[in-house]
């Protein structure tokens, strides 16, 4: 019997292409809403995502533009604020696709009967609204968010969380990825963790059971222990997902 219990997803960049046209366009906006000169191109905003959290990484920005930390702190509360409104609406306009493939492998590990779990670190006002839009309500039995923990990935919070909240041990649960940020937060919570790769995807993920490039026709095996098998034919799976639960559980008799 498969050890796979439960499937753990990340949202940005892991469930949604939600980076550059999504969170960077609604920054820029509430830039200029705030009357602000700021602007972040597509290269600074891949550099800024090395900082996990937006309100974070608007302190990151600001502080780097030579404001004080008091300064920073406050604008970055007020400019998060409307970012997020801003994004909600994207949101609510559709601007906030899924990633290709990854909505038929959800069903098909729903109906493989495994269980559906999201961790991320973006807000609950703008994740609630994309997941009921994309996927209704019922599919993920739980839905942590950066809203609901005191320090964001790559610390492990987020996922221990989901641990506590769905009595799953960590060797049958495999994580989904897009960032070394994301990579890290399952590693430190003991998940085992699949990467797929995505064009703002920047680091060292060896670490990582099994990392490609994308959920769809297209997926090319990359990196991982689990190796190219799991990866065969060209799409991420179910048996995917199982080959790295396999070898977490062998990690966890180790
Ligand atoms: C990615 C993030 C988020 C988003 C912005 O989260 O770091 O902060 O970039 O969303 P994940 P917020 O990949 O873990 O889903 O502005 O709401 O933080
Ligand atoms: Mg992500």
């Amino acid at each position: 019997m498969s050890p796979l219990r439960a499937v753990i997803f990340d949202v940005d960049g892991t469930l949604v292409d939600s980076e550059q046209e999504g969170h960077r366009v609604a920054f820029n906006q509430a830039f200029e809403q705030l009357r602000l000169p700021d602007r972040w191109t597509r290269d600074q905003y891949r550099d800024l995502l090395k900082v996990a959290g937006g309100r974070q990484r608007l302190v990151h920005h600001l502080l780097s533009q030579g404001r004080d930390e008091d300064h920073a702190e406050h604008l970055a509360t007020r400019l998060h604020q409307e970012k997020t409104r801003i994004f909600r609406e994207l949101v609510g306009a559709g601007r906030v696709p899924l990633r290709p493939g990854v909505g038929r492998l959800v069903e098909d590990l729903r109906s493989a009967g495994v269980r559906l779990f999201v961790a991320t670190t973006g807000s609950r006002e703008w994740v609630a609204p994309l997941l009921e839009g994309h996927f209704g309500g019922d599919v993920f039995e739980h839905v942590v968010t950066g809203s609901e923990v005191p320090v964001l990935k790559p610390a492990p919070d987020v996922y221990l969380r989901v641990l506590e909240l769905s009595g799953c041990e960590a060797p049958e649960v495999v994580a989904v990825e897009d960032s070394l940020n994301g990579l890290r937060a399952a590693h430190a919570a003991g998940i085992a963790c699949l990467v797929v790769r995505n064009a703002e995807s920047r680091g060292d993920f060896t670490d990582a059971e099994l990392v490609c490039d994308g959920f769809g026709p297209e997926a090319r095996y990359l990196s991982g222990a689990a190796g190219p098998a799991a990866v065969a034919g060209g799409c991420v799976g179910v048996e995917t997902l199982r080959a790295v639960a396999r070898l977490a559980a062998e990690g966890a008799r180790r």
